[in-house]
């Protein structure tokens, strides 16, 4: 359309004035982009995101957006900044991004009541130092979906923080997060210190510097590889 006004062939843009008038906000701004959802996160699109997730939750199930779309994307965009493909600014561009993705998912599950019966408390921190909070997210947002109740205590969070919490609630599992070979050491030293207060609570622990094998190094019980992974775990440790 834009080549008739261009080329005068839509004279005064009636034509165009007339297709775009026709159209309510809400309408041009989805039509901003033609990108799928990992696209829209890859680019670091933030208003584009939230119309987006807004339409494929009318029709997509929660998780399966997670599963296919934030997740890819975030490996692609991980992939693409180890590679030096894009930069700092870039990743915390699509990082935001994604959070829009995931603050309406988590509101569309809350609507839809399915994290409500509880089927045992756990508690998920990223470890001290650590800000990398995402994959922590998704593990939360899984295991709610399953009816287990989450005491989420953030990211770069206090070891003490983290040993009074599992005093206090009696906690059986927690999850621990870590994504830099820097700060394995501090979820190292978080496990040493909640096995110390609480010998019988189960450790769990994800992000994408650990293997099996480093977690059975610091002493974990578990290894989980994704989100999936940590469902297993809670369902194990609360026969359910
Ligand atoms: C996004 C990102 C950021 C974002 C984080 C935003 C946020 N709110 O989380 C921002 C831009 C803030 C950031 C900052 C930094 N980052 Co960064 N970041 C990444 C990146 C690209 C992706 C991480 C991610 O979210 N992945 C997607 C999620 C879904 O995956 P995941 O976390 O692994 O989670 C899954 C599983 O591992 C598992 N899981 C994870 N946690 C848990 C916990 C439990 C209990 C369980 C059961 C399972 C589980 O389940 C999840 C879902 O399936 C990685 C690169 C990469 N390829 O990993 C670098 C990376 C982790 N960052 C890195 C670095 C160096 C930094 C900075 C120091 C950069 C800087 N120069 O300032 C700072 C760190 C500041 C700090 N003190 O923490 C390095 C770490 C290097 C290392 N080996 O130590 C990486 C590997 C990039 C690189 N190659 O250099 N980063």
């Amino acid at each position: 359309m834009e080549i008739d006004y261009i080329t005068n062939q839509d004279k005064e843009c009636r034509e165009y004035i007339d297709f775009y008038n026709k159209m309510s906000t809400k309408d041009v701004d989805n039509n901003k982009t033609n990108k799928d959802l990992k696209q829209i996160i890859i680019d670091g699109l933030k208003d584009e995101v939230y119309f987006k997730t807004k339409e494929l939750l009318k029709t997509i199930d929660s998780m399966e957006i997670v599963d296919n779309y934030l997740i890819k994307a975030l490996d692609i965009v991980g992939e693409k900044y180890d590679k030096g493909n894009i930069f700092l600014p870039q990743l915390i561009r699509s990082a935001e991004t994604v959070k829009i993705s995931f603050d309406l998912i988590k509101e569309k599950l809350k609507e839809e009541g399915r994290n409500k019966i509880s089927k045992g408390k756990i508690i998920l921190a990223t470890v001290k130092g650590d800000v990398h909070d995402i994959g922590k997210n998704i593990v939360k947002i899984l295991l709610e979906n399953y009816g287990f109740d989450i005491i989420d205590l953030g990211k770069d969070v206090d070891i003490k923080e983290i040993v009074n919490t599992v005093i206090k609630e009696d906690i059986k599992l927690v999850g621990l997060s870590a994504l830099m070979t820097t700060t394995v050491k501090s979820m190292e030293e978080t496990i040493r210190e909640i096995k110390k207060y609480k010998p019988k609570c189960s450790i769990m622990v994800g992000g994408a510097v650990l293997n099996e094998e480093y977690s059975k190094m610091i002493k974990a019980n578990y290894y989980c590889k994704d989100a999936k992974e940590a469902v297993n775990v809670a369902k194990e440790i609360f026969k359910v």
